[in-house]
C-alpha cells in the first residue's frame, strides 16, 4: 500500500460493547451502511473488529462468537468493495484465518502475538498484514492501567517490547513489507505514557517499519480536551492525528473518516515539504511500501 499521503483506516465495530459506538452497528446490515459511510468518507482501509477492550469490563469474546460477529460483515465488505483493503481486528489466529479467508488482507492484533503468535503463521501462509499494536496484559485488562508501569522511559519498553514482537512475526515467516507497527496509545498506558510515546513517534518510526496510530476518541482526548462524550471528541481526535503525522505516523484507525481524512490531508500538504518527513522508515522514497 502506497504511504504517499496518510492512510485512514475507518472503525466497523461489530460489537455490542465498544467503547464509545458499542451496540450501534452490531447488526450485520448496520456494520455494511456504516461501512460505506466510511467509504465515501474517504476511508482507505476498513478495520472490522468484533471484540471490544474498552477499559470499562471488556470480557474475552470467544472464537465462535467472534467469528459469527465479523465474518458476514468482511464477507459482505469484500463484494461490496472488491479492491478495498479490508482489516480484521482480532487477538485469535482461528478469527483472523476465517477473516483472510472471507477477503480481508489485513490483520490488527492489539496484543502484537502476545496472546496468539499462531497469527504470525497466519499472516506468513497467506501474505496477510499484520499490524503489530503494543499492549501488556490481556483483552479484558490491556486497556486499564493493570500493567502501566514503566520507570523513567516509556517510549524505551515500547520500542524493545514492540522489536521483540517484530522478531517473533519474522521468526514466523512474516515479510518485513507486510508489518506496521503501532504503539498503542492508552492501551496500558496512562494520559502522560500516551503523549510521551506520541512525541517520542520518531523512537518506534526507527524501527524500520510503518508506524499507525489510534487516538481516535480516546480517554487521553477527554481528559485534556475536557469532552466527556466519547463520540464528541472529533477535534481532539483530529489534533492528535495530526500531531501523530509530524512525528512520523503514516496511518491512523478513526472512528470518525471525513474529519481526520481532511485534516490529515490539509496537514500532509504542508508536512510533505519537509524532507525528513517525506521520506518514510530508513528513508525511504515516498510512495514506498515500507
Ligand atoms: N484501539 C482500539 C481497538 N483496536 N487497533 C490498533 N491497531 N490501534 C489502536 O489504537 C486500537 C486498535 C480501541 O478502540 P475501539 O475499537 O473503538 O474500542 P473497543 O476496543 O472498545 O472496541
Amino acid at each position: 500500500m502506497p504511504l504517499d499521503r496518510p492512510v485512514v483506516l475507518g472503525i466497523v465495530n461489530v460489537t455490542p460493547d465498544s467503547f464509545s459506538d458499542g451496540g450501534d452497528f452490531f447488526l450485520p446490515a448496520d456494520a455494511l451502511a456504516h461501512a460505506e459511510q466510511l467509504v465515501a468518507a474517504g476511508a482507505d482501509v476498513l478495520d472490522v473488529g468484533g471484540e471490544s477492550t474498552r477499559p470499562q469490563g471488556a470480557s474475552a469474546v470467544p472464537a465462535a462468537e467472534e467469528l459469527r460477529r465479523v465474518l458476514p460483515v468482511v464477507r459482505a465488505l469484500r463484494e461490496r468493495f472488491p479492491a478495498l483493503p479490508i482489516s480484521v481486528d482480532t487477538v485469535k489466529a482461528d478469527v483472523a484465518a476465517a477473516a483472510i479467508d472471507a477477503g480481508a488482507s489485513i490483520v490488527n492484533d492489539v496484543s502484537g502475538l502476545r496472546l496468539d503468535p499462531g497469527i504470525g503463521d497466519v499472516c506468513a501462509a497467506s501474505g496477510a498484514g499484520l499490524i503489530l499494536m503494543h499492549s501488556r496484559g490481556t483483552v479484558r485488562d490491556m486497556a486499564t492501567y493493570a500493567h502501566a508501569e514503566y520507570g523513567s522511559d516509556v517510549t524505551g519498553a515500547v520500542v524493545s517490547e514492540l522489536a521483540a514482537q517484530v522478531a517473533t512475526a519474522r521468526s514466523a515467516g512474516v515479510d518485513p513489507s507486510a508489518i506496521v507497527l503501532d504503539p498503542g496509545v492508552g492501551f496500558s498506558k496512562r494520559t502522560e505514557h500516551s503523549l510521551t510515546v506520541l512525541a517520542e513517534l520518531p523512537r518506534i518510526v526507527a524501527l524500520g517499519y510503518p508506524v499507525l496510530v489510534g487516538v481516535s476518541r480516546k480517554r487521553f482526548i477527554g481528559e485534556i480536551t475536557g469532552v466527556r462524550v466519547a463520540a464528541d471528541r472529533v477535534l481532539g481526535t483530529v489534533g492528535a492525528s495530526v500531531a501523530a503525522l509530524a512525528r512520523g505516523a503514516r496511518l491512523f484507525r478513526v472512528h470518525d473518516v471525513r474529519p481526520a481524512r481532511e485534516g490529515l490531508d490539509a496537514a500532509w500538504a504542508v508536512l510533505s515539504r519537509v524532507p525528513e518527513l517525506a521520506a518514510g522508515p530508513r528513508g525511504a522514497a515516498p510512495g514506498g511500501s515500507r
